[in-house]
């Protein structure tokens, strides 16, 4: 397979000013004429026209009128190419495809028997031929024409400007986006679909019809999505001046999706497990999930279509910016520490994990062999993150200068992450040249930091030295542009005023010094005492800080810094250090003790009057087993499993009245209710819950069963079936079948059953898993269902899947490879839970490659797994 190179971007010979697309579907397959509207741009050569097109079938090219004769146009497996053209011209091509069989999900598939499309990155091409890259913006006109029985609903972008009947019992609607877009922006649906109105109107009065589209059973659950998408729509013009710009918006939800949900101007489509919820059926978290992915969707309209990537390499402009934009407004609907401590919790665990193996590779990364593997952590979180830096660096006020001149510089056009940060830059009078290496340089850089108090003097220093190791292709890496968000706190856990050297005036809180240096001393005057530092505020960057702070400044942080993302630091800092600890005596066959003054503070926590019961919970929470790996040279997991469940448990034990009177304590009073607050309640609740099972006492084994069988809500239900799937006891297989009775006819409850098996602590879980993927509900062409099995056993549950018999691997091994010829895409995020594998001992490497050279070896793996794989094996 090829690869594609940043630096061989060119802009294109021709541009298409205008499509207009005309599609008959059927059951059997669909033809697709479409019309192009084409002009020359470079105008001394007259280059070869070359256009994308795979698995298309050409019925016949015209150019002006003419029919093409085969000796005009040469065809290849995935490209046409037309050899003499003029310098503008009509094309008119009619192309055959099969949407029924489309298995890839990418192009036009059905899902529950209903037509839709997925186009970004490339799936254009997979429709008709075309300039299939983002950079060709054009006017489109769509027609479709079906059955009207069995798709009543005929949907594409902009306003519906024509429908009618045609004979034999087909009808046709034909649509028109008046905005230019790129062809990765443009969806087709067709089908029989429930339709939920409402509307907004925006703040200069423009009336905006809001369509929703659900399959008919699941007109119940749409309630959530509709409210939280004009809460988005509302969010954005008062936080960033942005209003919506057509008449319609639809969002349509399908079952059948490679991804969470896909911004199509003014007819986004969604994985349904991102629209449907009712508290049945959906958790918190699943209604956090929703709320957000509706919100970034529809960012995106902004953020993404009015100004949209000149090539892939710069996916983070529009992706890293809207993910920091929904961030932002989650954020601002609940509590912002707790969505801060999650998002940072995220991108440790698994944006550090990629950024520190085989697939590292820079924000706006250099080249790639399947644009579809960059949509990673690195382009979406830590992107999102080099905007928060510079949120951080221009303050609220010049953030927003910056995005609105951005917005109204490049309204239209299709531009670079560099483009974005020139707009900044210009708005504010501001030299970011150091910083751009945020957007080429990858890694995860260290700051290693050394403190020194002179009381004569009154003075405090900070000693910083930045680090980044080396990453494939980047064996050096040059000093970065950092915010460090820090505050110094007094005895009483009050913040300093922070005055530097050649400063006239102190400035009180947290204050952002400016990192440029791979070595720089700060020197802060008038401390009037050794103070406890909080650096890393919020976490302003996202970087590793290593600084040795003494346990009890840990625990005064932990329960007087002002920062409340840092309170939560510190606590996990503790935790990381007490596990850790005890990994090494475990490995070293010791017997285990768990410090005293540890339980002392959780048990602190738990008694504390703190009202964001959110908070308290994270808190509670020890650090995963993901992100604890983080910090051994050499991962073990079974010593990680073992010694945090045994700390777990060891809590529980040594709290175990504490936790019975708080689960008591947060009994729910009244009605259900959805609010911050009430969840806040459930999630401390449900923790409590979870350490008191770690117990395995009968009586709380029943008082788990009770609420299982009792709660009125998903949350409460998922969490005590959570822990009723470790346990030996009969409640086990009892709960389970009532759960798979009672809602084996809804889709996405089923994928949450799947999923808690697959976590299952139970030694035998592969073997569950195993025979779970031949379970009637289990479909290998539903990626919802291979991510709720697969996915989660491997990488989710890495005590198990690191089975040291290799035998995690093997099955891993056999489902990418079936997989890899139904859906590359997914079969590729599959494989990527080997891309750590040289963090291991020798025996799991060695079992883990042999996998990935089997894998390398298969005739016609595609060039999803193939990129993945070979960067492994390099
Ligand atoms: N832009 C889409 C992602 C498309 C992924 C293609 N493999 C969803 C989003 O980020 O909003
Ligand atoms: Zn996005």
């Amino acid at each position: 397979p090829q690869t594609i190179d940043l630096k061989d971007y060119k802009i294109p010979d021709y541009y298409i000013e205008t499509v207009d697309l005309h599609f008959e579907l059927g059951e059997k397959q669909t033809t697709v004429r479409s019309r192009l509207a084409i002009s020359r741009y470079s105008e001394a050569k007259a280059p070869p026209l070359v256009l994308n097109g795979e698995a298309l079938e050409l019925l016949s090219i015209q150019l002006d009128g003419q029919v093409l004769d085969k000796k005009d146009y040469q065809q290849n497996p995935e490209s046409l190419t037309l050899f003499q053209v003029p310098e503008r011209f009509t094309l008119e091509i009619e192309t055959r495809i099969y949407p029924q069989d489309n298995t890839t999900l990418s192009g036009l598939y059905t899902s529950g028997g209903n037509f839709c499309t997925q186009c970004e990155a490339e799936g254009f091409r997979r429709i008709t031929y075309f300039l299939d890259r983002p950079d060709v913006m054009a006017r489109y006109t769509t027609t479709i024409v079906a059955d009207k029985k069995k798709y009543p609903v005929l949907l594409s972008n902009g306003n519906l400007v024509a429908q009618g009947e045609e004979d034999n019992g087909h009808h046709f609607a034909k649509w028109q986006d008046p905005f230019p877009k790129p062809s990765y922006l443009f969806a087709l649906v067709a089908g029989d679909l429930a339709r939920i109105e409402d509307e907004f109107v925006t703040r200069s009065g423009r009336k905006v019809a809001l369509h929703m589209y659900v399959q008919s059973h699941n007109r119940d659950k749409r309630e959530h999505a509709m409210a939280s998408l004009k809460r988005a729509m509302a969010w954005d013009e008062q936080v960033y001046g942005r209003e919506y710009d057509l008449d319609i918006y639809m969002i349509v939800a399908v079952d059948d999706f490679n991804m969470g949900a896909m911004e199509n101007k003014g007819l986004n489509i969604f994985n349904s497990k991102y629209v449907l919820a009712k508290p049945e059926t959906a958790t918190d978290t699943d209604y956090e999930n929703i709320e957000g992915v509706i919100a970034h969707e529809y960012f995106h309209n902004w953020s993404g279509n009015r100004v949209t990537c000149r090539d892939w390499f710069q996916l983070s402009l529009k992706e890293g910016f809207t993910v920091f934009r929904d961030q932002q407004f989650s954020a601002d609907q609940g509590s912002p520490a707790v969505k801060r401590i999650q998002d940072v919790n995220h991108l440790r665990t698994y944006q550090f994990r990629e950024d520190a193996g085989p697939m590292a590779h820079p924000v706006r990364p250099e080249s790639y062999v399947e644009v579809n593997n960059f949509y990673t952590m690195t382009v979406y979180e830590k992107g999102a993150e080099i905007v928060r830096m510079l949120y951080h660096l221009l303050g609220p006020e010049g953030f927003r200068q910056g995005t609105d001149l951005y917005f109204d510089r490049h309204d239209g056009q299709a531009v670079t992450t560099d483009d974005f940060v020139k707009a900044l830059e210009d708005a504010n009078a501001l030299d970011l040249s150091q910083f751009r290496r945020w957007y080429s340089q990858a890694g995860t850089p260290e700051l290693r930091i050394s403190r020194a108090y002179d009381a004569e003097k009154s003075t405090y220093t900070l000693k910083i030295k930045q680090t980044c190791p080396p990453t494939p292709g980047q064996p050096h890496k040059a000093p970065l542009h950092i915010p460090l968000a820090i505050g110094l706190l007094d005895s009483q856990g009050e913040d300093l005023p922070l005055r530097l050297a050649g400063e006239t005036t102190a400035v009180t809180g947290t204050r952002v010094l400016e990192l440029r240096q791979e070595e720089e001393a700060f020197v802060f005057h008038d401390i009037p005492c050794e103070p406890a530092p909080s650096l890393l505020r919020s976490f302003s960057a996202p970087v590793k800080l290593y600084l040795d702070l003494r346990d009890e400044e840990r625990y005064f942080l932990l329960a007087h810094d002002k920062d409340r993302f840092n309170r939560w630091e510190a606590g996990q800092q503790l935790a990381v250090k007490i596990i850790l600890g005890l990994v090494k005596d475990y490995q070293q066959g010791k017997p285990l003790v768990l410090d005293s003054a540890f339980i002392e503070t959780v048990g602190r926590i738990l008694e504390s009057d703190e009202p964001d019961q959110a908070f308290v919970a994270h808190i509670l929470a020890l650090p995963s087993e993901h992100y604890l790996a983080e910090f051994m040279a050499v991962i073990d997991p079974d010593a990680i499993h073992e010694t945090r469940c045994f700390i777990r448990r060891s809590l529980a034990k040594a709290l175990q009245e504490l936790f019975a009177a708080t689960y008591q304590a947060l009994t729910k009073t009244g009605a259900y209710r959805r609010d911050p607050k009430e969840m806040g309640r459930r999630k401390l609740r449900n923790t409590c819950l979870g350490y008191l099972m770690e117990l395995d006492e009968p009586d709380i084994r029943s008082q788990c069963l009770q609420q299982f069988n009792h709660a009125d809500n998903m949350t409460d239900v998922i969490a005590a079936l959570s822990r009723l799937v470790d346990i030996e006891g009969p409640e086990r297989k009892i709960a389970l079948q009532t759960f798979y009775d009672k809602w084996q006819e809804d889709s996405l409850v089923i994928d949450k059953w799947f999923t808690l098996q697959a976590l299952s602590r139970r030694q035998d879980t592969l073997a569950r898993v195993q025979e779970l993927t031949h379970h009637p509900a289990f479909k290998l062409t539903n990626p919802n269902k291979v991510r709720a099995l697969i996915g989660a056993f491997s990488q989710g549950n890495p005590a198990r899947f690191h089975d040291p018999s290799g035998k995690g691997y093997g099955f891993l091994g056999d489902y990418v490879l079936k997989l890899d010829p139904l859906n590359p895409q997914v079969a590729a995020r599959l494989v990527s839970a080997f891309n750590p594998w040289q963090r291991y001992d020798q025996n799991r490497q060695e079992l883990m490659k042999a996998q990935l050279e089997r894998i390398a070896k298969t005739p016609q793996i595609s060039k999803d797994v193939y990129e993945i794989v070979s960067k492994n094996l390099a």
